[in-house]
């Protein structure tokens, strides 16, 4: 079986984790969102490529959920020492060296998607992650702060700001004229199955989707598109979906998420049991819907939930 994943940071990272469990054979292939990207210290920075594939290969700090395990922040302080910032963001040792080889070799000329394949030669996540661009393409938050109105990269929004003020506009800077990365289309083109994890939905698969092209080659994939909802109890389950949620003008809800989807794109979508409520309005939308555990506790709950989200694609096929 082959399984196409449109996949963020955290979230989609701890499902794929489940998903392999769960079908240990098929064939996985992610297309990772790259708009979190960002410029610092001259090296280019990667997160939600990196959370997957520290998350498959066995070197993520599990509590965090993001960086490296058994990491120090040598690099970071001497450089704040030489007043060199920005100091709001954690970029760690270990996790320095990755950023250092892809800058190296972005340098040399190899696109992200090839500089993404080496790095996974070292870490073989058990999928293939492909960058859903091989072209730069960032998030920027529309904010006001002080009385003005101005953009700040999404990593300023969610790690100085902490999402602390609304988000009024998500703008993917570049996503326009972005292509998709060598084998996007064709993983699309090929699959048996297409899965969004409960990633969030605005700043991860949404980013993936602004690539255009994307959208379009899921839609004629012809295969059952299922997701799973990362909103549990009308709220994110960690982070800032529901802030930048509000910022498209979706409510915070499983049942909103899946019409901001739409059936255009979407066959199934699972929700969380505490919101079976839902079920009949998300089926109103013409997207078969199924309220079961969706909490990523352990690896077992999670390779329940592939299951389920594989056993809804069947129904719909
Ligand atoms: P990020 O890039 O690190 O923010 O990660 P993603 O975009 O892949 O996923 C973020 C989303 O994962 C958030 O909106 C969370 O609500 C959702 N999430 C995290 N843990 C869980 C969980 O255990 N269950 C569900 N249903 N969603 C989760
Ligand atoms: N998230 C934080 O909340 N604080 C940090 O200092 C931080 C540093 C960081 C460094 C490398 C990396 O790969 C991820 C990092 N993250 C950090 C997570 C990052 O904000 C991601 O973009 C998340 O996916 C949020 O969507
Ligand atoms: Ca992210």
């Amino acid at each position: 079986m082959r399984i196409v994943v449109l996949a963020g940071g955290i979230g989609g990272a701890r499902f794929l984790r489940g998903l392999k469990a769960a079908v240990p054979d098929a064939t996985v292939t992610v297309i990772g969102n790259t708009g979190d990207d960002i410029h610092l210290f001259g090296l280019k920075v990667c997160p939600d490529l990196d959370t997957v594939m520290y998350t498959l290969g066995g070197g993520i700090n599990e509590e965090q959920g993001w960086g490296r395990a058994d990491e120090t922040f040598h690099v970071k302080e001497e450089l704040n020492a030489y007043g060199v910032g920005p100091d709001w963001f954690g970029l760690g040792d270990r996790d320095f060296a990755t950023h250092i080889v892809r800058t190296q070799m972005l340098e040399a000329g190899y696109p992200l998607s090839a500089v993404t394949e080496a790095l996974c030669d070292r870490w073989k996540p058990g999928v293939r992650l492909v960058p859903m661009s091989d072209d730069r393409v960032e998030t920027h938050v529309a904010v006001t702060l002080d009385g003005e109105r101005r953009a700040v990269h999404f990593q300023e929004y969610w790690v100085r700001l902490r999402a602390s003020v609304p988000a009024e506009a998500i703008v993917p800077v570049g996503a326009e004229q972005a292509k998709p990365a060598p084998g996007v289309l064709e993983a699309i083109a090929e699959a048996d199955v297409i899965l969004f994890p409960p990633s969030n939905p605005v700043v991860s698969v949404g980013t993936i989707l602004a690539v255009p092209g994307i959208r379009e080659a899921i839609a004629e994939a012809g295969v059952p598109v299922v997701g799973l909802s990362p909103i549990v109890g009308d709220a994110p389950v960690r982070g800032m979906a529901d802030k930048v949620l509000a910022a498209v003008g979706v409510e915070s809800t499983a049942a909103a998420v899946a019409e901001h989807y739409g059936s255009g794109l979407l066959d199934g979508w699972l929700v969380d049991t505490v919101d079976a409520g839902v079920v009949e309005r998300v089926e109103a939308a013409g997207i078969r819907c199924r309220a079961v555990p969706l909490m990523m506790t352990d690896l077992d709950a999670t390779a329940a939930m592939a299951r389920e989200a594989l056993a809804l694609a069947e129904e719909v096929r």
